[in-house]
């Protein structure tokens, strides 16, 4: 049992790092540090640092429809969420040329919602271009597209919900301490035989941080604290780009819902404070697998140092997707590039529990987001809670995954990932 006065150690401010001091600071913990390596909350590098994310509760699998379902009722009317969440609605569908795996995992999400009580009256088919301009009239073009529009979905401005979080935080007394990178973790040196205890972590600066808990909320760079994670979670990136538009253009697409043909990629309503229209364009992304030993073997996939840039495909798959929609937008210049990393695992679990082979209870990793993770911001950190308050992780998907092999194929993705090492350099570096 964790005393509310033991000092716990938060390193991260995404998303997961954020949710978690939230919720310990909420259970009445006074003792939370959070360490951030970028001087700012919320980071430059976490994916949840962004326009806008998508906030839908379908899934292929119930039980995270469940969670999404839990995290709604927070988006929709706790004072700290809601003023960031949109209920723009959500058109998924799949375009003319979609391959059949795009159509199953279309099937399967829409079935996890057809059934249930929440989506009553919510869920309407898209079948034909009339379809799609009934619940977005001004979409103009050709959009040959077979799937459906659920009213009860919609975005959230992540970066915005992140900083409330963040100030809620700190007027819970959460320290935090920015600018000074994690260089290792350290840990009590234990009797032979014993498992041997975390003991907190020691930054860059040479700044020692004694916790009791250690929770490590790393994202996509978690091996580069913990590589003994190995290949159960590897770095994948998908290509985030912008589109600014003038006011008046702004205006005219206010309130479109968040639109995802599943084998093109998606869009938002644009930005409004900046204008900017989001698109990213689907698929399986990029990993980016270095050695993580001398032996020269690529073994993890972290991210690379450089990220402002997207490759000529995805850029043409963008712009596909506005030749279907918004044809007068397809030519536009595209600005704000970059790619946005995530966590995956080889299933798309998440990973929320204590490193095997570390005692007393003192570390814990809460990883694995596999892209599907920000909607959960109102309600993820309550997990981290419930488990160090358990002591083992009852539920088996959320388990340490020892010898799991992320960056493979994945049910709900079409395609598989490409490594960066395959970019050529003129693509991926700041020439
Ligand atoms: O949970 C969501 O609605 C996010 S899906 C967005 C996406 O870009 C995926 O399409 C992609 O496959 C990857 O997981 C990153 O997130």
């Amino acid at each position: 049992m964790l005393d509310k006065d033991a000092p716990i150690l938060i390193i991260g401010a995404g998303t997961f790092g954020l949710s978690t001091a939230y919720h310990f600071a909420r259970a009445g913990h006074s003792n939370i540090t959070v360490l951030e390596k970028s001087g700012a909350v919320p980071p430059a590098d976490s994916a949840g640092n962004d326009l806008n994310k998508i906030v839908r509760a379908e899934y292929e699998d119930p039980f995270y429809a469940e969670l999404a379902l839990e995290a709604m009722a927070a988006w929709k009317t706790d004072p700290l969420f809601s003023p960031h969440y949109h209920e723009t609605g959500y058109l998924l569908a799949n375009s003319a040329a979609a391959p059949d795996k795009a159509k199953k995992t279309l099937r399967k999400s829409l079935a996890s919602i057809q059934q249930h009580p929440a989506f009553r009256g919510k869920i309407s088919p898209i079948v034909t271009r009339e379809d799609i301009t009934k619940v977005a009239p001004v979409f103009d073009g050709p959009m040959q597209w077979k799937g459906y529009f659920n009213r009860f979905a919609g975005y959230a401005h992540a970066a915005d919900a992140l900083t409330a979080v963040y100030s809620a935080c700190c007027a819970l007394g959460v320290a935090f301490r920015t600018g000074d990178a994690v260089a290792s973790l350290t840990y009590a040196t234990n009797p032979a035989g014993e498992a041997r205890r975390c003991t907190g972590a020691v930054t860059a600066a040479g700044k020692r941080y004694t916790a009791a808990l250690t929770v490590l909320a790393l994202g996509a760079a978690l091996a580069t604290v913990l590589p003994e994670v190995g290949r159960q979670v590897a770095a994948n990136a998908w290509a985030v780009a912008h589109i600014q538009l003038t006011p008046e253009e702004a205006q005219r697409l206010r309130g479109i819902p968040v639109t995802y043909a599943r084998d093109l990629g998606f869009f938002f309503e644009p930005d409004r404070r900046t204008n900017l229209l989001k698109l990213c364009p689907s698929g399986a992304g990029y990993t980016n697998f270095v050695s993580s030993s001398s032996d020269g073997k690529k073994s993890v996939s972290v991210p690379p140092d450089f990220n402002d840039f997207i490759t000529p495909a995805d850029e043409e798959k963008v712009r596909k997707l506005l030749r279907e929609t918004l044809p007068g937008l397809a030519e536009r210049p595209l600005v704000n590039k970059h790619l946005c990393w995530c966590a995956d695992t080889a299933d798309s679990e998440y990973i929320v529990d204590f490193v095997p082979g570390t005692g007393g209870r003192s570390l814990i990793v809460a990883s694995g987001d596999s892209g599907h993770a920000f909607k959960m911001l109102p309600v993820a950190g309550r997990w981290v809670v419930e488990l160090a308050k358990a002591g083992a992780q009852e539920k088996g998907r959320w388990r340490w995954k020892a010898g799991q092999d992320a960056g493979g194929d994945v049910s709900w993705r079409i395609g598989r990932p490409v490594d960066l090492g395959e970019v050529p350099l003129g693509v991926r570096s700041k020439l």
